[in-house]
């Protein structure tokens, strides 16, 4: 390996192939090419400014090979910490960084990472639907590709929708839920807690029934809750063993956990909002919670992130990387790096991405029995097709917002 790499590039690529993606390539003296995933849904111009207009010009001449050391810089020298935007950004170069080093070395990523822990990252996919038959459809779907583990969302009859439906029935048979719409800027979901309460219960018997102990099952309640409904809805599910329970109360305020703590025996998983270590620094001192739900693209790379489950690890707590299709395929790839090399891994999300996406992003990872592999191409195991790419202008798109019986806006 060379003993400096000086970066001669970095172009910011933006581009739509289904959904918008913003994507940082670096390119060293040698024509050494590394990408990152910079996506921020619904904010990708704002990261896409960040990096060109001031990221980009501190990066021209630097050694590509001290990742640390630029990592450390971006945080420190912007002065302005933290946050979606900085930490998307900062994510970018990193990722960049590692996919340059592995190619350079010759080796993938996890392997710069210490190596393989385990065979394969258990993956967990989507299913959902409009009523019970229509998710029943959606799970079979699931469990017919190989999955193990399987999120389940469903509308809350009378409520008119919930969080992450998409009709398997109305797709025919194909899941295509997708948060961001790029169809206006007023998209706006109705939401009632006490409902959503009473159904969620009736939702997992349902599912323990029909599809029997082994199926790993997970939900998502979007951060919808109050402390106390949360550790309420925890209670009610503990018959139906869920893997985790996710974002059941917003998390900013990350004391509130312990009262749901307190309640429930339902393992927890929280962290995808969330975009730095010390975000979380309640949540794993104090064991309130079981997986740590970040995402590499949005809390600084596979640097940080590695950082953040190293922390996790003393803690007995486990990784469950983010892993929706707003996670461009480089930050999938970089989160499978990361999930096989870490000892405490738990479960990696995956939301597949639609064929237009692997048309710009050629990726190497793959998909087995359940569990996916990041592959062993050097680096992260990804190229981006620079035509393909121009083929998907960007689209302006929105994620919903939510609002209550009486108007009040919720969270979404
Ligand atoms: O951009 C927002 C989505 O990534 C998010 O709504 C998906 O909650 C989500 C999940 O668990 O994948
Ligand atoms: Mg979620």
């Amino acid at each position: 390996m060379t003993a400096v790499a000086r970066i001669r590039s970095a172009e910011v690529l933006v581009t739509s192939p289904s959904r918008n993606f913003v994507t940082l390539r670096i390119t060293t003296d040698d024509g050494v090419v590394g990408l990152g995933d910079a996506t921020l849904n619904g904010r990708e111009l704002a990261v896409a400014s960040y990096l060109r207009d001031h990221v980009v010009p501190l990066l021209i001449g630097r050694d590509a090979h001290r990742i640390e050391d630029t990592w450390q810089f971006l945080y420190r020298s912007a002065y302005w910490r933290r946050g979606p935007i900085t930490m998307s950004a900062v994510a970018a170069v990193d990722m960049a960084l590692w996919d340059i080093k592995g190619r350079l070395a010759g080796m993938p990523v996890h392997q710069l990472l210490g190596g393989a822990s385990r065979d394969g990252c258990l993956a967990y996919a989507h299913a959902s639907g409009a009523d019970l038959e229509d998710l029943g459809d959606s799970v079979r779907a699931r469990l017919d590709e190989g999955y193990r583990a399987i999120r389940l969302q469903v509308a809350v009859p009378g409520m008119g929708g919930g969080y992450g439906i998409a009709s398997a029935r109305a797709s025919g048979g194909r899941y295509t839920y997708e948060p961001a719409k790029r169809a206006g800027l007023h998209i706006e979901e109705g939401w009632d807690s006490r409902r959503y309460l009473r159904y969620a219960p009736e939702l997992f018997e349902w599912a323990r029934a029909e599809f029997g102990p082994e199926v790993m099952l997970l939900h998502d309640v979007h951060h919808r809750l109050t402390p106390i409904e949360a550790a309420r809805l925890g209670r009610a599910l503990e018959p139906y063993d869920l893997f985790w329970l996710e974002d059941c109360t917003p998390a900013e305020n990350q004391e509130s956990l312990r009262l749901v703590r307190r309640h429930t025996t339902t393992p927890l998983a929280i962290g995808e909002v969330l975009n730095s270590v010390w975000d979380f620094r309640t949540l794993i001192q104090e064991q309130l919670i079981d997986y740590v739900r970040a995402s590499v693209t949005h809390t600084g790379g596979i640097t940080h992130l590695k950082r953040l489950f190293d922390f996790a690890g003393q803690y007995q707590i486990k990784s469950g990387s983010h892993g929706p299709t707003d996670i461009s395929p480089v930050g999938m790839s970089a989160a499978l790096h990361v999930g096989l090399a870490i000892h405490n891994f738990g479960i990696q999300e995956h939301m597949a991405h639609h064929e237009l996406t692997h048309e710009v992003f050629r990726t190497s990872y793959r998909f087995a029995d359940g569990f996916l592999h990041p592959g062993d191409a050097p680096g992260l195991g990804v190229d981006y097709d620079d035509a393909a790419a121009e083929r998907f202008s960007y689209e302006p798109a929105f994620l919903p917002a939510a609002r209550l019986v009486d108007g009040t806006v919720h969270d979404w």
